[in-house]
């Protein structure tokens, strides 16, 4: 199917370098780009030599500012068609046509650190998506949290600097454990929802592809007769929602701080497209206020068991950008990017973004004429009275204001009955003040919510995260206010965190006790038990059975998954039936890259201290994480050995034996691989004791 955004791009591609010799900027071409023009061989550099000066002066400018907030991002194209018309609640082209592909430009992010942090940082993670539609640019630029940190905008530069690194020593990179943010939060309860979101394991996504993503605000949808509807946006990932757990996402950090890019990346190379469905909550405008909270407040949800999420369509990435430059680093993405059908509300916090984005761009990207950039190039025509400025680079004809007689009258405006964008007419009413309404003041019954719907290994390490975050936290004071404002949350964490902090008990008070939302547990978000895309290990060594080892990865591979033999060294390992390809060294990766393990027999025995140890480290690593892992044959006494003696492994007797996410058998057989399948498509296994924290 043709995409008119990758045709686009096409007429901005650089010369094809294979082309022709090398040039300078000026198209002169050169033979000799190794050594500057000198006044004899030991001389001093020309200024005459202008393809040194425009080397070096290319590259002294090569950077430009990066982001304030979400510096580190990776990016990919793709498309979004709709299921049904959506013609009922908005007129929005892009949703009217199930046959209809519009191009996207998706770019993930985290926030707090800057471009060259690590992936796998407890943190917010961006998930903004501009669709190139044929009425012109929409950009959704959402988070994959629901709720933010603040309610009014003016807010947002005081909380940055609290959550950025200290302002003395620009200390820690990408980390939120640090004394600003906390003193900030424990002064600021309307943080605490979004907080108790960090501290859960949706801060650690396991990949971008297994994360949701949400509008955040409420916005409004607009049908052809202009009336509104209030809308609130979600991204589910086909896949499922999956997560990391803080010790194995701190050791990423050094073995793969470009694991979550990386693993897009390499998914959309390899055809495994990340999909995504958008679903929409709907209210109409008359029940505005039917909420014992305010739909223009950001730091609450719309709980799904009270307003159901209708998916409305599918969005897909299957092509990787060109120039992570060009593309990902100068993509512009502006809540105020709106097409007919969709509106704002006054959630002030989004009223503030609306000013905020473009402004941010006139700087970034060097001047008002960003959107020429090809990545942020709309699909729809392009004709304004806006002109020159920096890095014009269009050729304009004709007249530049509007009315005008000399230009004919063009551009003209749309006629009253032809399609164009028009504000949502909504009355407003009201005095001048600087006060924030009475129904954004409850800031403890949504936070109770999160916490009460929480299975008990997601409350565990929420305790886990507020017990390391607190304890890098050097002001006693801050540590005793965050836990006071934990307890009017709930006694029973506040308690836990304390104990854990060194501070002491808070005093019982009441707390709110909301129904608890299930939709909210990454328990009830796993997907359908998929295998598809999971990274296994299989370790391999000197003396494998080839035949297990080859099973295995048929099997799994058959159901998705990506399968790798690893072993001491690179090369082969010699098997007993031929020699068996070596996908990578284990020396090379760790147990963290991976989603499982499995050994199919005599994966341990390389003989050799080192290679041993690494692949003992690789096991209890995995286990540690409740990673899934199978054994077979002479392997599993080697696993049984590692594992505490709590974990049922199998006899002499031939029947596997699954006990909390352990599969291990005698010999490779259907019900083997089942049972590992069925292991990897659980995810992680909690049910193991200690959980890692
Ligand atoms: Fe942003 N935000 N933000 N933000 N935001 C930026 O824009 C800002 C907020 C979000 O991949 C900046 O181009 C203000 C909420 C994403 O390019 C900047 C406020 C949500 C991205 C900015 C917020 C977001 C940004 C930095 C409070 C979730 C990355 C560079 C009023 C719904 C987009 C840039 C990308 C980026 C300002 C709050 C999401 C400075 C003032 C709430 C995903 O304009």
């Amino acid at each position: 199917m043709a995409d008119p955004k990758q045709e686009q791009r096409d007429a901005f591609r650089a010369e094809d370098p294979a082309s022709g010799p090398l040039t300078t900027d000026q198209g002169v071409v050169v033979d000799h780009t190794d050594d500057s023009l000198q006044a004899g061989e030991r001389g001093p550099t020309l200024m005459e030599d202008f393809h040194f000066r425009e080397k070096i002066t290319r590259f002294d400018h090569e950077r430009i500012p990066e982001r304030v907030v979400h510096a580190r991002g990776a990016g990919a194209y793709g498309y979004f068609e709709p299921y049904a018309s959506c013609a009922e609640f908005t007129r929005a082209a892009f949703l009217q046509d199930p046959s209809v592909r519009t191009p996207v430009f998706v770019r993930f992010s985290t926030v707090q650190g800057p471009r060259g942090s690590a992936d796998t940082v407890r943190d917010v993670r961006g998930f903004a998506t501009k669709f190139y539609t044929t009425e012109g640019n929409y950009d959704l630029v959402g988070n994959n949290f629901p709720v933010f940190f603040i309610q009014d905008g003016i807010k947002f530069p005081d909380f940055v600097h609290a959550v950025k690194p200290e302002p003395h020593n620009e200390i820690p990179t990408g980390a939120s454990a640090h004394d600003t943010l906390w003193d900030f939060v424990s002064l600021q309860p309307e943080t605490l929802h979004t907080i108790m979101w960090l501290m859960s394991d949706r801060a650690i996504p396991r990949s971008y592809r297994t994360m949701q993503g949400f509008g955040v605000h409420t916005f409004r949808f607009v049908d052809a007769a202009g009336k509104g509807t209030f809308v609130k946006f979600h991204w589910r990932p086909l896949l499922g929602v999956h997560s990391l757990v803080w010790d194995e996402a701190q050791e990423t950090q050094g073995r793969d701080p470009d694991f979550n890019r990386r693993d897009l990346w390499d998914c959309i190379e390899a055809g495994n497209y990340p999909e995504y469905e958008l679903g929409v909550q709907l209210v109409p405008e008359e029940d505005e206020h039917s909420f014992d909270f305010d739909l223009l407040d950001a730091t609450k949800i719309i709980p799904e068991e009270r307003v159901p999420v209708r998916p409305i369509g599918k969005m897909v990435l299957n092509r990787n950008p060109d120039n992570f430059f060009a593309e990902t680093e100068q993509i512009a993405f502006h809540t105020a990017n709106v097409v007919p059908g969709i509106d704002f509300t006054n959630d002030p916090l989004l009223q503030a973004r609306n000013f905020s984005y473009l402004d941010t761009q006139l700087l970034r990207l060097g001047g008002p004429n960003f959107s020429q950039i090809p990545v942020n190039r709309p699909v729809a025509p392009v004709r304004t009275n806006q002109r020159d400025g920096f890095h014009q680079n269009q050729i304009h004809r004709g007249t530049s204001y509007s009315p005008n007689s000399l230009g004919g009258g063009c551009p003209a405006l749309a006629d009253p009955d032809s399609p164009a964008f028009r504000h949502l007419t909504e009355r407003v009413d009201g005095q001048k003040i600087r006060r924030r309404s009475p129904s954004f003041d409850d800031h403890y019954t949504q936070p109770a919510m999160f916490w009460h719907s929480m299975s008990a290994w997601e409350q565990k390490h929420i305790v886990d995260a507020f017990r390391f975050e607190l304890g890098k936290v050097g002001a006693r004071a801050v540590r005793e206010r965050t836990v006071e404002q934990l307890a009017r949350v709930d006694h029973e964490l506040a308690v836990a965190v304390a104990q854990g902090v060194g501070v002491a008990e808070p005093r019982r008070q009441e707390t709110p006790r909301p129904t608890p939302s299930p939709a909210l547990s990454l328990e009830n978000n796993k997907g359908d038990g998929s295998i598809s895309t999971r990274q296994v290990a299989v370790l391999v060594s000197d003396g494998v059975d080839a035949g297990h080892a080859r099973a295995v990865r048929d099997a799994l591979t058959e159901g998705g998954a990506i399968v790798e033999f690893i072993a001491p060294r690179d090369g082969e390992v010699r098997a007993a039936d031929g020699a068996l390809a070596v996908d990578r060294a284990l020396p090379t990766v760790a147990s963290v890259l991976y989603d499982a393990v499995v050994l199919p027999g005599n994966g341990l025995g390389a003989g050799d201290p080192v290679s041993d140890d690494l692949a003992r480290r690789f096991v209890r690593g995995a286990y540690r994480h409740g990673k899934p892992i199978g054994a077979l044959g002479a392997s599993v006494a080697e696993l049984a050995a590692l594992l505490p003696d709590s974990v049922r492994t199998a006899g002499a007797d031939g029947a596997p034996a699954v006990d909390q996410g352990v599969v291990t058998a005698d010999a490779v057989s259907d019900d083997f691989l089942r049972a590992v399948a069925e292991s990897i498509g659980a995810h992680r296994h909690w049910e193991r004791t200690p959980l890692s924290g």
